[in-house]
């Protein structure tokens, strides 16, 4: 049926290819100012209806930028965990029983969200689904647990959970449909684990060894938890994001007299000092790119920085600083979408006076395959993506997102034909 339907849209659009082109080429002359102001797009999600000053924080996309998640101020002023889409909003997803929830990390097709939320007593790992709602994915046997990451697919979720009743003892762990597992630790008696690999495969995140020190751990199936090392001097550390097949790893370390400063580890070249600007001395990385070539954070704990390996980082405000009126901040970058193109975190959004989760897309708007300028390939994915959500994961021919890709989007390509060529 669908192959059926792109065959007729491929016959179409051999005939409306040069209309649609001549239409979009007037257009653009006609529109020529417009480029400029509709270039990359920054949007403030709001709250879940409470007019708190910290009004949400996010903490993961999906990949195609379609959907957000994080935390939330509600109308009674509680927080809980919001998943936000463009047509829909920010949606309460609710919390175990108690009045606190927050979610941070979503799977790639963004149907699958995971996080922590209170029970009526206790504090617990919750996963939710668009079918299933929030489950309780239990502990290791204390009464905590948090997730903090979930795999593209959305099966396996990561993050840590007291083992003991007195909580003495904190283990990362990693839960699949048949159980929550323990990783173990480097020697001490806490460990976390903060992403996973695109296939579950790869863990990483922080572990006391036996002389406690926290160290970045990198853990697989079949070797175990490995400790990434720390920065020349330095003896503590953390891992915070994974690239999609597991072998980059960014995170923070310590040098001496700085405590924060960020690394990036390979497989083939260990660990390494992600750079600074001049005149900067700290900064954390928190999430990175599926090719682990793009990372994000935060610079000198109140900018949203970015780094495209090997650049020093870069200050989001000063790249998109014509997003950012009236004084409006971007104060930190947790997440980023596989192919690098949306960026999420919290800010400063002076226009309300509160403090927000943003959605920044570095793209430009009707740009489906990044060569940042709207010309007849973008044209020619969107007509043969027509009618169906987009391909691949991505779908950056639904440019709306709003599900289906139909003549909103169209319209959009044309609107922005020519911008950035
Ligand atoms: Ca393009
Ligand atoms: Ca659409």
């Amino acid at each position: 049926m669908r192959s059926l339907m792109i065959m007729k849209i491929r016959v179409m659009t051999q005939a409306a290819r040069r209309l649609l082109i001549r239409l979009a080429i007037a257009l653009s002359v006609g529109l020529g100012v417009m480029h400029e102001v509709s270039a990359q797009s920054l949007t403030w999600l709001g709250s879940l209806g409470g007019g708190c000053y910290w009004a949400s924080q996010a903490f993961d996309v999906s990949a195609d930028g379609g959907v957000v998640v994080g935390g939330a101020c509600t109308i009674n002023g509680e927080w809980h965990a919001f998943r936000w889409t463009v047509s829909g909003g920010m949606q309460d997803l609710g919390t175990l029983g108690g009045n606190y929830s927050e979610a941070h990390g979503v799977s790639a097709n963004g149907g699958v969200v995971v996080g922590v939320a209170w029970t009526t007593n206790e504090t617990h790992a919750f996963r939710w689904t668009t079918s299933g709602g929030m489950q309780d994915l239990g502990t290791l046997g204390g009464s905590y647990s948090e997730a903090f990451d979930v795999s593209a697919d959305g099966s396996v979720v990561v993050g840590e959970s007291t083992e003991d009743r007195a909580g003495l003892e904190t283990r990362a762990f990693l839960w699949t449909a048949v159980q929550m597992r323990s990783l173990g630790t480097l020697g001490g008696h806490f460990s976390a684990a903060f992403a996973v690999s695109a296939d579950g495969s790869v863990v990483v995140g922080s572990s006391k060894n036996s002389t406690n020190r926290l160290r970045p751990f990198r853990w697989t199936a079949s070797g175990g938890m490995q400790d990434l090392g720390s920065l020349p001097g330095g003896e503590n550390g953390e891992a915070s994001g994974v690239s999609a097949d597991g072998n980059v790893v960014v995170g923070t370390g310590e040098i001496p007299g700085y405590p924060t400063r960020p690394f990036r580890w390979t497989v083939s070249d260990g660990m390494q000092a992600l750079g600074l600007p001049p005149g900067y001395v700290e900064a954390a990385a928190y999430a990175v790119s599926a090719d682990g070539n793009v990372a994000v954070g935060i610079l000198s704990s109140q900018y949203a920085c970015r780094w495209k390996v090997p650049a020093n980082a870069e200050d989001l405000n000063d790249v998109y600083r014509y997003l950012l009126p009236h004084g409006s901040i971007l104060i930190s970058a947790y997440a980023i979408s596989p192919d690098g193109r949306y960026i999420v975190g919290w800010g400063r959004n002076a226009v309300r006076g509160r403090y927000e989760a943003f959605l920044l897309d570095t793209w430009r708007t009707g740009d489906t395959n990044g060569d940042g300028c709207i010309d007849d390939s973008d044209l020619l994915a969107v007509l043969f993506a027509f009618g169906t959500p987009g391909t691949g994961l991505t779908r950056h021919e639904d440019i709306n997102k709003d599900g289906i890709v139909d003549d909103a989007d169209l319209l959009q390509v044309l609107f922005n034909f020519g911008s950035g060529c």
